[in-house]
Order: structure tokens, then sequence, then C-alpha cells
């Protein structure tokens, strides 16, 4: 039986892989941090209570800003691979908590891959690091591959630049096992509430029930490579099955526009909307206007443009080349664009059906005060 260690196994990626890998067999055991309200929402399925016997998934308190609790954990599960998906992921969220991003996302790396070789298991252990297409950030080219140059925007995306090359930089030095995936966006029912994929559809499904009126959001013109969760932990996984260590891209290879995600999750929930006015240009793409009416619907505006949302430096075209994967990974997405965004807004639609019918029975929705 293989062991496997994942760091943000309370995440959307961590949950996914986790199902994926006890799937394959694996004993699997996963950090959590400590919080004063349960973080394990995602993964709560497939709990296993440790006072029974044969068990094959073990929680461990932990933090990527905590050298010695990840040393010792390492001793102790003495893991076959490392998956390292923990990150103060939230792009945004990184140019307000810029020092505490570079300590997770660019020393975590190094405190992982430090505490593999202090503890002599470098022929053992394969690692797994999750680097973005974040790293591009600028547009040097499209579509972006393996040897696109990079050029972060964010601090969390030049915190995932260290990442990136420590990474690289232990496997040369030390001979590690150790890889980058560049995953461009994925996304799935379980993506975090703040991301814009899942703030349209929560959106679009408290529109539709009659529960919101309106939905503020960004830059809509941003382009982004989107994929499901489900297909890209594969990937994952894939990665360090193979001989040799090496850096893949993973994507679908087809960009969309914001603006079509919200037309298109709109759509989902029968509901047609009329975009009123478009961005303007700017260096040669086409960015949102702050209080820019954009999307209507007879009689109700339900979509404005918010520039709180908006960010000091944009990362405005992402689109992926996953050709390497595709040949030596033998890896190939199943999902599509509108297959996903059929799931997301069925999954939120039901989600709030539900709390819709709790609060018409009188019922409190829980951690609400009103
Ligand atoms: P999420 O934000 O959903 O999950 C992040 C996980 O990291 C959570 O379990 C979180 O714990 C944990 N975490 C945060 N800070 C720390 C810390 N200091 N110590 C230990 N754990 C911590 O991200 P995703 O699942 O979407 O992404 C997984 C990884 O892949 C991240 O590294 C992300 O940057 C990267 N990535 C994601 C892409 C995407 O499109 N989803 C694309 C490319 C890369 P808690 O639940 O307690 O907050
Ligand atoms: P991203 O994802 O920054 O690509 O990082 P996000 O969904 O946050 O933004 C995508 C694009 O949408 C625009 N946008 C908005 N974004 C948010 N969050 N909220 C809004 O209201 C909004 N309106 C418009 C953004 O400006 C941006 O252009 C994600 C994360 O999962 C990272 O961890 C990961 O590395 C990359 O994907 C690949």
């Amino acid at each position: 039986m293989k062991t496997a260690l994942i760091t943000g196994i309370t995440g959307q990626d961590g949950a996914y892989l986790l199902e994926f890998l006890l799937s394959k067999g694996y004993y699997v055991h996963g950090i959590k941090r400590r919080s004063s309200l349960f973080n394990t929402d995602r993964i709560d399925h497939l709990y296993q209570d440790p006072h029974e016997k044969g068990i094959n998934f073990t929680l461990h308190y932990g933090d990527l800003t905590d050298s010695t609790n990840l040393i010792r954990i390492i001793q102790q599960v003495q893991p076959d691979e490392i998956y390292n998906l923990g990150a103060m992921s939230h792009v945004q969220v990184s140019f307000e908590t810029p020092e505490y991003t570079a300590n997770a996302d660019g020393i975590g790396t190094l405190r992982i891959l430090e505490a593999v070789r202090l503890l002599g298991l470098t022929e053992k252990t394969k690692i797994y690091q999750a680097s973005t297409s974040e790293l591009y950030g600028l547009v040097q080219e499209v579509p972006q591959s393996e040897r696109t140059p990079f050029y972060p925007r964010s601090p969390y995306a030049v915190a995932k630049m260290y990442a990136y090359w420590i990474t690289i930089n232990y496997r040369e030095a030390y001979n590690m096992y150790a890889c980058n995936g560049i995953l461009f966006n994925h996304e799935s029912p379980l993506r975090g509430e703040t991301f814009v994929t899942r703030k349209i559809t929560r959106g679009v499904a408290k529109i539709a029930l009659g529960m919101q009126d309106k939905l503020y959001l960004g830059n809509l013109d941003a382009r982004r490579d989107w994929g499901h969760a489900k297909d890209y932990v594969e990937a994952m996984y894939l990665i360090l099955q193979q001989e040799k260590a090496e850096d893949y891209v993973i994507a679908t290879g087809i960009t969309t526009p914001v603006r079509e995600f919200v037309r298109s999750s709109f759509a989902e929930a029968g509901i047609e909307v009329e975009f009123k006015g478009s961005g303007v240009e700017e260096k040669g793409f086409v960015k949102s206007v702050a209080g820019h009416i954009t999307a209507v619907l007879p009689g109700q505006e339900v979509l404005a443009i918010d520039s709180r949302y908006f960010r000091p430096t944009e990362v405005d075209l992402l689109i992926g080349d996953p050709t390497k994967a595709n040949t030596k990974l033998g890896w190939k997405p199943k999902y599509d664009l509108p297959a996903l965004i059929k799931e997301m807004v069925a999954a939120d639609i039901e989600l709030f059906q539900r709390e819709k019918l709790l609060k018409e029975a009188g019922y409190k929705v829980l951690n609400q005060f009103e």
C-alpha cells in the first residue's frame, strides 16, 4: 500500500485528490489547520474514526509556516508521495497579506523539501508542487507552455515563483523526484466562494431563487482557461508516476472571458441576460469600468461592476498548451466548460433551495447573524 501526504487537504483540490488516491488504494495522511470553526466540510464524507480498525485516512494538525511540525509529521508518516497543495491561494487577498503569502506559499514549499532532505527520504519520497498559470502573468506569448517565460503579477504569483524554482533546484541539487504541475484555473462545486466562478454560480442561483437582487463583480474582460478540478487532480497523480521527474502544464487549451462565464451561468438557470456597455481598451486589453451596469433582465439590473474587485495588477489572458501532458502523461480532461458550468449552477441552486426551505420553515441558517 502506498502512502501519500497531502497539504491543503481541506481545500478544493485536496478533497478531490483524497477521494482519488483512496480509490487507488493509497493510505492518505492530510495536514489540516487548527481553526475556531470546523474547516473539514469538503472531506467530512470521507472521515474515518481513528478508533476503528483498518482505516486508510488520517488527519494531522499542522501549518506550512511551522517547520518543526512538518518535520515531525513527515518523519512519522514516511510518505512515498507528498502533494503540496496548501497555500494562501487567493490572488487578490495576496495584495493584502503579501508577507504571509510569501511565508506559506514560497518558504512553505522550501520547508517541505528541506524536511524530506534532512530526514534522509530523498530516494523514497516524491514531491508534487502546486504551481500555477499565474506565473505567466503579463502576457509574453500564447498559448502558454512549459517554455513560456514567467512575469508574475501579484504577491501570490511571486511567492509561487520561488516555490517553482526551489522545487527544480532541489531536484537538480539532490537528485530528488520533485515536480511542478503548472495548473491553469480549475473549478468545481467545491470551489472557494470568493473565486470568480463560484461567486458567479452562487449569485446566479440566489438571483434565480429570488434570494438576491444583484451580483457585483470586478473585471469581466479577463480571460481564463478553465477546467474541472476532478480532471486536474488525476494529472497531479500522473506527474508523480513517471520514470523521470519533470514539470507539466495542465490546461484545456481554450480561453473564455469572465463575461461569457456570467452569461452561460445565467442561461443555465434559465435567465437570458443582456449586456449593456463594454469595457475600455487599455494597453491592448479591454478592461471593465467601475460603476458600469453590464447585465439587465427586463425590469431588473442583475449585475454591476464594483472597482473594489479590480486588482492593482491584472492577469489579462491565460490559455495553456497541454501538449506535453497529453502526449507524455496520456492526460486529457473529461469535462468541457459547459459541463462544468452546468454542474456548478445545479449544485448552487440545490444548496440555496435547501437554505430557502429551511428559512421558510422558520429555522435559522447556521453561522448567520440576523
Ligand atoms: P484552496 O484555497 O481551496 O485550498 C488551499 C488549502 O491550503 C486549504 O486546505 C487551506 O486550509 C490550506 N492552507 C492555507 N494556508 C495554509 C498554511 N499556512 N498551512 C497549511 N495549509 C494551508 O485552493 P485549491 O484547492 O484551489 O488549490 C490547491 C493548490 O493549487 C494551491 O496551492 C493553489 O495555490 C494551487 N493552484 C490552484 C489552482 C486552481 O485553479 N484551483 C490553479 C493553480 C494552482 P484551510 O481550509 O484551513 O483554509
Ligand atoms: P485567479 O482566480 O485570480 O485566476 O486565481 P479568480 O477566480 O479569483 O479570478 C479570475 C479572474 O476573474 C476576475 N474577476 C474577479 N475575481 C474575483 N475573485 N472576484 C470578483 O468579483 C471578480 N470579478 C472579476 C479577476 O480579476 C481575474 O482576472 C485562481 C486561484 O485559484 C489561484 O490560486 C490559481 O493559482 C489561479 O487561479 C490559476
